[in-house]
C-alpha cells in the first residue's frame, strides 16, 4: 500500500519509524510519503491560510496550495483515495479501516486552523472524522487512520493473519484477557480458560462479549442484536 501524506508540519510524522508502519515500511509492505503543503504555495512567504470571508476569528485553509497538493499526488497516482480528516467527516470507525485497507493508494490532507476552504471538498473522495471533539490539526487523526488502517494490510503485522479476532471487528467489544499467573492478589483466572477444552472456551469467550457489550456500550449492542435477529 502507498500513503502519501500532505501536511504543513511533516516532521510530526517523523515517529511513524519507531511505529508498525516504520517496520512495515522497512519490509517493503507499505510506503509512506510525508509532503510539505507549503511546497504547493507559489507565493514568497508560501502562505496556505487567509482571513475567513464574513469575517470572524482564527484562519482558513487557502484553496489553491491544498488543490496543487492534491492534484500533484492525483497526477503522482492515479488511482489515488483522497482524503480529508475534520471534525465535520464521517466517523471513523473499524468498517471504515477496513475498506480503506481494499484501497491501492491513500492520501491524507491535514487541516489546520479554522478548516479548509469549503471549495476544496469538491477534490477529494473522503472525509472522516475520528470522534467529537476539537484538535488543532488534521495530523493526529491522520496517524489514527493510518495505523488502523495499515494493521489490516496482510503482512504489517508480522505473524497474525487476517483471521485474528479484533475489538469491534464482529460488532462486539473483545472478550477479557489473563496470562500468568493462575491468580494474582486473590484474583483467580476463570477456570474454563485452563479446562483445556476449546469448544467451552470459545462459548464463554463469546458471551462475556455480549455481556461486555450491553454493559459498556448500548449503541453496539443495539445494532448488532438487529443484525442478529435470525440467528437464534
Ligand atoms: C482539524 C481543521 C481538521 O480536529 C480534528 C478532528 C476531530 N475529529 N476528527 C478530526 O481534525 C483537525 C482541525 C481543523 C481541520
Amino acid at each position: 500500500m502507498r500513503i502519501d501524506v500532505v501536511t504543513i508540519f511533516p516532521s510530526y510524522f517523523d515517529t511513524l519509524e519507531l511505529s508498525l508502519l516504520g517496520k512495515a515500511r522497512s519490509r517493503g509492505v507499505l510506503d509512506v510519503r510525508v509532503h510539505d503543503l507549503r511546497d504547493a504555495a507559489h507565493d514568497r512567504h508560501r502562505t496556505v491560510d487567509d482571513t475567513p470571508a464574513g469575517g470572524g476569528a482564527g484562519m482558513v485553509m487557502k484553496p489553491e496550495p491544498v488543490w496543487r497538493g492534491i492534484d500533484d499526488m492525483r497526477h503522482r497516482y492515479p488511482g489515488a483515495h483522497v482524503v480529508l480528516v475534520t471534525p465535520q467527516g464521517q466517523m471513523f470507525n473499524q468498517s471504515v479501516a477496513e475498506h480503506l485497507a481494499q484501497k491501492k493508494a491513500l492520501v491524507f490532507v491535514c487541516g489546520r486552523y479554522e478548516g479548509f476552504d469549503e471549495r476544496i471538498r469538491t477534490y477529494v473522495d473522503a472525509e472522516y472524522s475520528i470522534g467529537d471533539y476539537v484538535l488543532t490539526g488534521g495530523e493526529l487523526p491522520a496517524m489514527v487512520i493510518m495505523d488502523a488502517v495499515a494493521r489490516l494490510v496482510p503482512g504489517v503485522l508480522g505473524n497474525e493473519g487476517s483471521a485474528r479476532h479484533d475489538s469491534h471487528s464482529d460488532g462486539l467489544l473483545e472478550f477479557p484477557h489473563y496470562t500468568r499467573p493462575a491468580e494474582f492478589r486473590g484474583e483467580k483466572v476463570p477456570e474454563v480458560l485452563l479446562s483445556g477444552n476449546h469448544a467451552h472456551i470459545d462459548k464463554w469467550r463469546h458471551n462475556e462479549q455480549l455481556k461486555r457489550t450491553e454493559e459498556r456500550r448500548p449503541d453496539l449492542w443495539q445494532r448488532y442484536m438487529q443484525q442478529h435477529k435470525s440467528d437464534n
